[in-house]
C-alpha cells in the first residue's frame, strides 16, 4: 500500500526537505501552495512533474480550502509546517500570525475530524523552541515551562496545546516536535544565519559593503534542517503520539556564527565595541564590514536557547551530532558563494545581451 502524506508549507525550507525525504521512502506526497503574483516555488521546482508529487492550493486561514484538500486526498499523515514563521514580522502582523499559526492548526484538526479521519490520520505539528521564550531553565527539555515572548510564540503555543487537547479528547494520533533553530542553504534570506552567509559571500565578491544586524549576543541552538525533517517522520512512525525536543545540545551566539561564516569566505573578523556601537572589522583591511542597527532589535527577544534532546536520542534514535555547527555554516557559505557567483554571471550575460540587442547583434 502506498502511503499518502500531506505537507502544508511544502514551499518552505522544511517542507521542501521533507517532501524529498518522503518521496524517497515511496510516499505519494501532496503539498499545499498559495497563490502569489510571483513564483515562489524555487525550493520545490526540482520535484514538480514527478509522478508522486502533487500540489494543491490551500491557505491556513481558509477552512474550506483545507477541508477540500484533506477530503480529496484522505492522507494517512499530515505534516503541518505552514506558518508565518518570522518572529520579528509577528510584531508587525500579530493578527495574521495568530490566524495562521494558532487557528490554522485548529482548522487542520477539525478538517481531519470532519472528513472522518480521526483514527486513521496521524498529524505532526511544527512547534518551536520559541515557546520557551524568556527561558525559565537552561537547557530546555519537554518538561521546561513555556514562557512565549513574541506574538509568533504565543500563536504557536495555542497550536501546541490544541494538538495535545485533540490527542487527549479524541484519541487522535497528533504530536508536536519542539524544534530548535534549524538552518540550511534553503533558509529564508531574512533569518539571521542566511542573512549572514549571503552577506559574507556578497562582501567577499565585492557585491555588498556592509552587513547590518541586531542583537549579536543572542544564543541559539542551531542544527541542519535536512537532519531535522527526519525526526518529523520518525515521530509519526512511533507507537504512541508524543512530543519531542529536537536540538543539538550546543549553543552559539549570532556573533560566533558571523565570525565563522566570514572566516569561510576568507575574511577574519574582529569585533570591537559594545551594544549598538559594536562593529565587525576585517583584520586585514581594517574595514568595518558588520554594524549593529537597532532596526533589527525586537520589542522582546529570546536570547538563550539551548535544547536537551535526550528523549529524542533515547526514543527516536536521534543523532544530534550528525551535522556539526561548523559543517552547517560551511554548507551555507559554500552554497551562497556559488549563488552570488551565478548571479554575477547572470548579470554579465544580461548586460552583454542588452548591449547586443541595442546594437542589433542579437534579435
Ligand atoms: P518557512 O521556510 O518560512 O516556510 C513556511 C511555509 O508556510 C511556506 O511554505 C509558506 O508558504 C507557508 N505558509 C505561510 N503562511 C501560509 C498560509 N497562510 N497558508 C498556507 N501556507 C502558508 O518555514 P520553515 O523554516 O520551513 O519552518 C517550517 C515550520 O516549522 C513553520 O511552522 C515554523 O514556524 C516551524 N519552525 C521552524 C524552525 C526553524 O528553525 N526553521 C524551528 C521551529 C519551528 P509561502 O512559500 O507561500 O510563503
Ligand atoms: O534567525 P532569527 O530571525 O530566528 P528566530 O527568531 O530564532 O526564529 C526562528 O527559529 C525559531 C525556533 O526557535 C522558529 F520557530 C522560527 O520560525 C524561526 O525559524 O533570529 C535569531 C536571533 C534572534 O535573537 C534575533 O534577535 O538572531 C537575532 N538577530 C540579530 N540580528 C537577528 C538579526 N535576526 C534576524 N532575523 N535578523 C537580524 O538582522
Amino acid at each position: 500500500m502506498v502511503r499518502v502524506a500531506l505537507i502544508t508549507g511544502v514551499t518552505g525550507q522544511d517542507g521542501s526537505f521533507l517532501a524529498e525525504l518522503l518521496l524517497g521512502k515511496g510516499y505519494e506526497v501532496h503539498g499545499t501552495i498559495r497563490r502569489s503574483s510571483v513564483d515562489f516555488r524555487e525550493r520545490i521546482a526540482h520535484l514538480e512533474g514527478q509522478p508522486h508529487f502533487h500540489l494543491h492550493y490551500a491557505d491556513m486561514s481558509d477552512s474550506m480550502s483545507l477541508l477540500q484538500v484533506i477530503g480529496l486526498i484522505r492522507p494517512q499523515e499530515i505534516y503541518n509546517l505552514a506558518a508565518q514563521s518570522h518572529v520579528q514580522v509577528s510584531f508587525d502582523a500579530p493578527e495574521f500570525t495568530a490566524n495562521v499559526d494558532a487557528t490554522g492548526v485548529l482548522r487542520i484538526l477539525e478538517a481531519v475530524r470532519l472528513c472522518g479521519l480521526t483514527h486513521s490520520c496521524r498529524i505532526y505539528q511544527a512547534s518551536t523552541s520559541e515557546l520557551y521564550g524568556k527561558v525559565e531553565q537552561i537547557p530546555q527539555n519537554e518538561d521546561t515551562p513555556f514562557h512565549p515572548y513574541s506574538p509568533y510564540a504565543v500563536a504557536k503555543l495555542y497550536g501546541h496545546w490544541i494538538v495535545r487537547e485533540y490527542r487527549e479528547a479524541y484519541g487522535m494520533f497528533c504530536c508536536a516536535g519542539i524544534l530548535f533553530n534549524h538552518e540550511s542553504e534553503r533558509r529564508g534570506e531574512t533569518f539571521v544565519t542566511r542573512k549572514i552567509t549571503l552577506a559574507a559571500a556578497r562582501i567577499r565578491q565585492g557585491k555588498q559593503k556592509k552587513l547590518y544586524l541586531g542583537n549579536l549576543s543572542s544564543y541559539r541552538d542551531w542544527g541542519y534542517a535536512k537532519d531535522y525533517v527526519e525526526c518529523m517522520w520518525l515521530m509519526l512512525q512511533n507507537i504512541k503520539p508524543e512530543d519531542y525536543v529536537i536540538a543539538t545540545g550546543k549553543q552559539h551566539t549570532v556573533r560566533e556564527f558571523c565570525r565563522l561564516a566570514f572566516h569561510y569566505v576568507g575574511i577574519e573578523l574582529e569585533f570591537v565595541g559594545e551594544g549598538v556601537d559594536e562593529k565587525g572589522v576585517d583584520r586585514r583591511s581594517g574595514e568595518i564590514v558588520v554594524e549593529v542597527s537597532p532596526d533589527f532589535y525586537r520589542p522582546t527577544d529570546v536570547v538563550n536557547l539551548l535544547g536537551d534532546p535526550s528523549k529524542a536520542c533515547r526514543e527516536l534514535g536521534w543523532n544530534p551530532e550528525k551535522t556539526s555547527f561548523e559543517e552547517l555554516v560551511r554548507i551555507m557559505v559554500e552554497a551562497d558563494m556559488v549563488k552570488v557567483t551565478a548571479e554575477q554571471v547572470g548579470e554579465h550575460v544580461r548586460t552583454n545581451l542588452t548591449e547586443y540587442l541595442e546594437k542589433g547583434i542579437v534579435k
